[in-house]
This record gives structure tokens, C-alpha cells and sequence, in this order.
């Protein structure tokens, strides 16, 4: 299996987060896809090529033009207001305020697109940004042509970037910009299987009111887990959407057997869709030593993950989202391909 990865994630290095009352080093940091890679490098799953340049046109089919246009703005925008270190909002409107006025200045406009303060820009954030956007068309581009299947070595992660939002350490979301330009290059119908231990919020909003792209989104219970406000099981899609989202929240020490559960009945929604090609969100912070999560899955379950779609026998696209137990990162998340490979 062909991975496309790009060295320019490693300028994007939020300095720090905001999580459970203290200001922490980012978990969200440049040695996980380092890990990941050197981990393919050693198990020689494939080559590992560079990306090709992407137009931004194919982030426009999925967010807002005014948000596509904000991004790479931000870090100028942020330094010529005398500030360094790392953009990061602060207010947001949320309800009795307006969400629907564009404010001027750089930290009002940083609350307008996010829904937390989750997602840091440094100097090096927006090419990042564009490179795992870059990486994921380049291995969508391998799949169109016919390769079984093709890894994304994306990061920044996406799946909880939304059609104008940034958050939870996501920009572009990047399986929704896949999902949308193999529909334009000529698929009917695309599922999305989003395996990674938080609830996709940004892809599952992009895609509620379609039925063109299926979301199968199985994740902790968002009544206790980031990020809280989407995610239950009763959303199900709306309007040409109904019935083509599905969720599959899970409570806090889930473990294979559990989760095993919730990934057949996706896997038997997907079959029953029979889309032209699957895209995988790819987390490995289900992991039970993942330190932000608190699922149980071991390092002999991932492979596992990745028999178990290979079984579909479809063309797949694994994009990276999450995962943050860094010495294993790389087991889990290669250990996901080998699984598929070995099926
Ligand atoms: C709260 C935790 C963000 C989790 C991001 C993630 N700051 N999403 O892994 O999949
Ligand atoms: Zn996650």
C-alpha cells in the first residue's frame, strides 16, 4: 500500500492546550506522523511518496468560501496585531450572542470560525494545513486510479473541522474533501467510516442533509466525551439525508468486544449502501493507554480493524485523524494497514 506524507506538518507545533483546568503541552504534535512513518518505513508496507500540489477548489465543495479564504490569512493577521506564540480564540457566539455578524478583528474572527479553542495557528499552521490537504487528494488520486487502497498520512487531523469551522485540533477536513471529490470524479455514492475514539462532528454536519455521501461514526459517548454536542445515536441524518448518518456512541471503557459490536452493525449499513469507495477516518486514540480517551482497545485489535474492511472489498482510503499515545501510534495506526493487507 502506496502512503503519501508530506515533511511540511512538522511547522505546525501548537505550543499548548487547554485541558482539564491546566495548560499542557499540545498532544497534537509533529512526532505522531513521524512515528507513524518511521513505523511503515520499518514494516515496509509500501512506498511512502510526496504529495502533489492541489488547487484549494476541492476544500471549497465542502467549506464556506469565506472560511477557505480566512485560513491563510490567520497567522499574518495575528502577527501584525503584535502578537506571537500561538493564535488561539477565546470567545465564541454561542447562544444569546450573534453568530451571524463577521467581526474585524483577528480574535473576534477566530471565535467566528471554531467551536473551540482547540485548533492553534503557529507560523508554519497553513501550510500544513494545505499539505495534508495536499496528501489526502494525492492518495484519493492513487485510489481513482485504481490502487486497492492508499494511505493519507494527513496532519493536522479534519474530521472535526465543519463547513465553517475550525476545532479539536482539525482545520480542513480533509476525509470530507476526499469524500466529495471522488463523487466529482464520478462515484455515486461514498461512505465515510470513522473509526477514531471522538465523535466526527465536522464531517457528520457536512454531510447531514446528503445522500450521497454516507457517515458512520462510532466514538465515546459525547454526553461525557469531547466534544459533548453531536454525536448521539438518534441523529440520523435530515431531509436527503435521512437515514445515511449513523452514530455509535460508546461508554467510557469500551473494549474490543464492545466496540467489535458497534463496528459490524457500521460495516453491515455500509455493505447494504454499497458505495464505490470507502474513506476511512483513521484514529487510533481508541488505544487503551491513548492519554485523552478512555476506550480499551489493545495493539493486537487494530489489525483486526483493518481485516475487517478489507472483508467489504472496496476501494478504501485511509486518512489519519487521531491518536496520541505516541510510542504506539505507530503499531496501532500501521498495524490498522497491515491487518488489510494481510486480509
Ligand atoms: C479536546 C480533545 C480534542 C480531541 C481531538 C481528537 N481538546 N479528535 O482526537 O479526534
Ligand atoms: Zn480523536
Amino acid at each position: 500500500m502506496k502512503t503519501i506524507y508530506s515533511p511540511l506538518h512538522l511547522g505546525h507545533s501548537g505550543h499548548m492546550e487547554l485541558i482539564s483546568g491546566a495548560i499542557v503541552p499540545a498532544f497534537e504534535k509533529p512526532s505522531r506522523a513521524e512515528i507513524i512513518k518511521a513505523r511503515l518505513e520499518k514494516q515496509q508496507i509500501g512506498p511512502i511518496l510526496p504529495p502533489d500540489e492541489h488547487d484549494i477548489a476541492a476544500a471549497r465543495r465542502v467549506h464556506r468560501e469565506d472560511y477557505v479564504d480566512f485560513l491563510p490569512t490567520v497567522w499574518k493577521l495575528w502577527e501584525d496585531s503584535g502578537r506571537s506564540g500561538s493564535a488561539i480564540p477565546f470567545t465564541w457566539p454561542t447562544r444569546g450572542l450573534r453568530g451571524d455578524v463577521r467581526p474585524k478583528t483577528i480574535d473576534a474572527l477566530l471565535g467566528y470560525y471554531s467551536f473551540d479553542g482547540g485548533a492553534p495557528f503557529v507560523a508554519g499552521t497553513w501550510q500544513a494545513i494545505k499539505s495534508s490537504y495536499d496528501v489526502a487528494l494525492t492518495a484519493a488520486g492513487l485510489v481513482k486510479a485504481g490502487e486497492r487502497a492508499a494511505f493519507a498520512l494527513c496532519r493536522p487531523p479534519g474530521h472535526h473541522a465543519g463547513s465553517a469551522f475550525m476545532g479539536g485540533y482539525c482545520f480542513i477536513n480533509n476525509a470530507a474533501v476526499v469524500a466529495l471529490w471522488f463523487r466529482d470524479q464520478g462515484a455515486a455514492r461514498v461512505s465515510i467510516l470513522d473509526v477514531d475514539y471522538h465523535h466526527g462532528n465536522g464531517t457528520q454536519e457536512i454531510f447531514y442533509e446528503r445522500g450521497d455521501v454516507q457517515v458512520l461514526n462510532l466514538h465515546a459517548d459525547p454526553m461525557v466525551e469531547y466534544p459533548f454536542f453531536l454525536g448521539h445515536a438518534d441523529e440520523r441524518g435530515g431531509g436527503e439525508g435521512e437515514g445515511y448518518n449513523r452514530n455509535y456512541p460508546m461508554p467510557f471503557g469500551t473494549d474490543w468486544s464492545g466496540w467489535n459490536s458497534s463496528l459490524e452493525d457500521a460495516c453491515g449499513h455500509l455493505a447494504r449502501y454499497a458505495p464505490d469507495v470507502v474513506v476511512v477516518s483513521l484514529g487510533v486514540d481508541t488505544f487503551e493507554k491513548d492519554p485523552i480517551s478512555q476506550f480499551k482497545l489493545r495493539s493486537e485489535d487494530f489489525p483486526k480493524i483493518g481485516r475487517r474492511i478489507a472483508a467489504l472489498g472496496l476501494p478504501t482510503l485511509f486518512v489519519m485523524e487521531g491518536g496520541y499515545a505516541v510510542e504506539e501510534i505507530g503499531v496501532n495506526a500501521v498495524g490498522v494497514l497491515e491487518g488489510f493487507l494481510g486480509a
